[in-house]
């Protein structure tokens, strides 16, 4: 009696450990490099996923968080990804057009309608597929977290109708699609990565930009933008990548644990971004913020001068795969 329960109770023991014991996992130091600050909605789900690596596995593989772009804008750590240099990054997928031109599919104006739309999409085929293509180009993808719908601010005026955004000097990501976009609404567009934004707004070289609520309030852009219109002319994914080069020398049970830990990491962001989102609004609007709706006649004719980019995106992405994506989302919305 007594040598069972013994020997159940370090059955037991030995089962608790088991999994770090059985799993084939080396020390491991990640290098996680992200553009916001440690307080953004990005910030808190990059230490979330640091956090389940680190308990995934047994406490080997360590992620070493870099935040406000203190290993350099996005298009610089993907390089140093390709390279081997870093290992980890999160950021937008449309800085990745230029590496895996799929990407801008995520850019078409007015993709989706609202974040179911934008999960089903981003998590089903069309979301893999697009992913998978980062693969050919030295990067893996392993999920999306959500960056969200964007608004427009700038210095100058309301943005009431599209007329207000003549000679509006606005900041846009390194993308053709948000260029071609904004030329489209009449803006000046200056495309300029993310860290020199804030300078860019604060010294008037720019008049604007657009993101979502949750970034003009964590990056503080209401300092120096005193309007704000709400368009959601584009919902933007961020994605989580690793180095290939580093990814194909972990063995398969490392590299479950920076899976599973990617896609806790995201569930937790995407409902910690809608919370954020949903109350920051009016937290702008007590900063200062002016905040203008459009009206609907306004909003479809922005609208319309925007979908005009969809025919530079189908033929950049490829028939087939826009095809797929407005098939998919037909399905989703009957
Ligand atoms: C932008 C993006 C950024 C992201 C972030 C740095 O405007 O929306 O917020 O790329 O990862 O540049």
């Amino acid at each position: 009696m007594k040598f069972i329960r013994r020997t159940l109770i370090a059955g037991l023991v030995l089962a608790a450990v088991a999994p770090a014991f059985a799993q084939d996992i080396k020390p491991r130091l990640i290098r996680f490099g992200y553009g916001l600050n440690e307080q953004s909605n990005q910030g808190r789900a990059v230490k979330v996923f640091q956090q389940e690596v680190e308990k995934l596995s047994g406490g080997k593989m360590k992620v070493r968080a870099f935040g406000a772009a203190s290993l350099g804008p996005d298009v610089q750590m993907q390089q140093a990804l390709i390279g081997g240099a870093q290992e980890m990054m999160v950021g937008s997928t449309a800085t990745l057009v230029g590496i895996t031109k799929e990407m801008a599919l995520w850019d078409t104006p007015f993709l989706f309608n609202n974040v179911k739309e934008a999960d089903t999409v981003l998590d089903g085929p069309v979301g893999e597929k697009v992913k998978g293509k980062l693969a050919e180009k030295g990067l893996v993808g392993l999920v999306y977290w959500e960056n969200g719908f964007r608004n427009l601010t700038n210095s100058k005026r309301s943005v009431t109708k599209l007329e207000d955004l003549n000679g509006v000097k606005l900041r846009v990501m390194q993308n053709a699609v948000f260029l071609d976009s904004f030329k489209a609404l009449g803006a000046n567009v200056v495309p300029l990565p993310f860290p020199e934004l804030f300078p860019a707004l604060e010294t008037g070289a720019v008049d604007g930009q657009e993101n979502p609520y949750n970034t003009i309030l964590s990056s503080k852009f209401y300092e120096v933008q005193k309007y704000l219109s709400v368009t959601n002319h584009v919902y933007s994914p961020w994605i989580v990548t690793v180095s290939k080069k580093f990814w194909d020398g972990l063995s398969k049970d490392e590299q479950k644990v920076l899976m599973d830990a990617a896609k806790k990491s995201r569930d937790f962001e995407r409902k910690d971004t809608r919370d954020e989102a949903a109350k920051a609004l009016a937290e702008l609007k007590q900063k200062g913020m002016v905040v203008n709706e459009l009206s609907p006649a306004e909003t479809a004719r922005m609208r319309d001068k925007l979908t005009r980019v969809n025919a530079t995106v189908a033929s950049s992405v490829g028939m087939d795969l826009w095809k797929e994506t407005q098939d998919e989302l037909a399905k989703i919305r009957k």
